[in-house]
């Protein structure tokens, strides 16, 4: 488990709840041939490349079903009559389940992975759109001390407490956007996920749909058919990893490399190993 720790070359990644768990149930996970082959690909990246990892992980459907039923998401703000405290607690020790399956099986690949829980944390101020940075400093330093320690910090949507509304849910997407803010030195952030990148289209509904290898902040998605999911989730799904996407490129113009890929692909294993990008890889590169 040794390595050197700087500060460069570090690659944030965010593996989806979508490749992670079985999304049309609760609480399952993906078929144990797919589970495996996420965490070796990770694994192989750390053990042959001069990466630094973050790791962040998606919940799936370990959160997004208990967070929907209890409408954790808006709090007290629009629904006081459901039970929120019920509410916070089914969907974080449902989180918290995935995320030791998670932490497990990298220790298991020789990878020295801790965990950094959000809940622990961070405490939002009236939703996430309109809390500051300053809220999630404390989640960030401590998954910064620990990379530089020699760990694999891991962290994960969860529900947070916040101060005006109760509760409300932090996406893993939006984790990432605050990682690479407060880690200046931080050059790639990389969305792993169950389709090749943004495509013009939902991809899995219309069979001309494109995949758009260049995607611009400045972009118009037709909202119509560039949506569909019919399983709890919470975040916005590929609107989510967008609209988070693009506030990272927006943070730090030309500083940073945003970029949306399947599991499983060579594009994924280039992407999270820090090698240059070429444009036939099937993958979009957000900028
Ligand atoms: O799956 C959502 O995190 P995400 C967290 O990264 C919960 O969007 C608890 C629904």
């Amino acid at each position: 488990m040794d390595k050197t720790i700087t500060d460069d070359n570090i690659t944030l990644v965010k593996l989806g709840g979508a490749i992670l768990t079985d999304k049309r149930s609760t609480c399952t996970t993906a078929p144990d041939s797919q589970w495996t082959g996420i965490f070796e690909q990770v694994a192989n990246v750390y053990k042959h490349h001069n990466q630094n990892l973050i790791l962040i992980h998606g919940v799936g459907s370990f959160g997004h079903p208990q967070a929907k039923k209890y409408s954790v998401r808006d709090g007290v703000a629009h629904d006081a009559t459901k039970d929120m405290r019920k509410g916070v607690c089914l969907t974080h020790a449902a989180v918290l389940e995935l995320h030791s399956l998670v932490i497990k099986t990298l220790i298991g690949m020789s990878i020295p992975a801790v965990s950094v829980t959000p809940f622990d944390h961070v405490v939002t101020s009236g939703g996430i759109d309109a809390t500051t940075s300053t809220s999630f400093e404390r989640m960030c330093h401590r998954a910064h001390v620990l990379l530089q320690q020699g760990y694999v910090p891991v962290l994960h949507g969860d529900v947070v407490m916040d101060d005006i509304q109760y509760c409300t849910i932090l996406s893993g997407d939006v984790i990432m956007r605050e990682l690479s803010k407060y880690i200046p030195s931080v050059k790639r952030c990389v969305f792993v996920t169950d389709v090749d990148g943004v495509f013009d289209k939902d991809p899995k509904t219309h069979a001309d749909a494109e995949l758009l290898t260049d995607l611009s902040t400045a972009h118009q998605f037709d909202q119509a058919s560039s949506s569909s999911s019919s399983a709890a989730d919470v975040t916005g799904s590929m609107h989510g990893k967008v609209k988070w996407a693009r506030r990272i490129v927006e943070d730090s113009p030309g500083n940073k490399e945003v970029i949306i890929c399947r599991q499983g692909t060579k594009a994924s294993t280039k992407a999270m190993s820090g090698t240059p990008i070429s444009s036939s890889q099937r993958m979009t590169v957000v900028k």
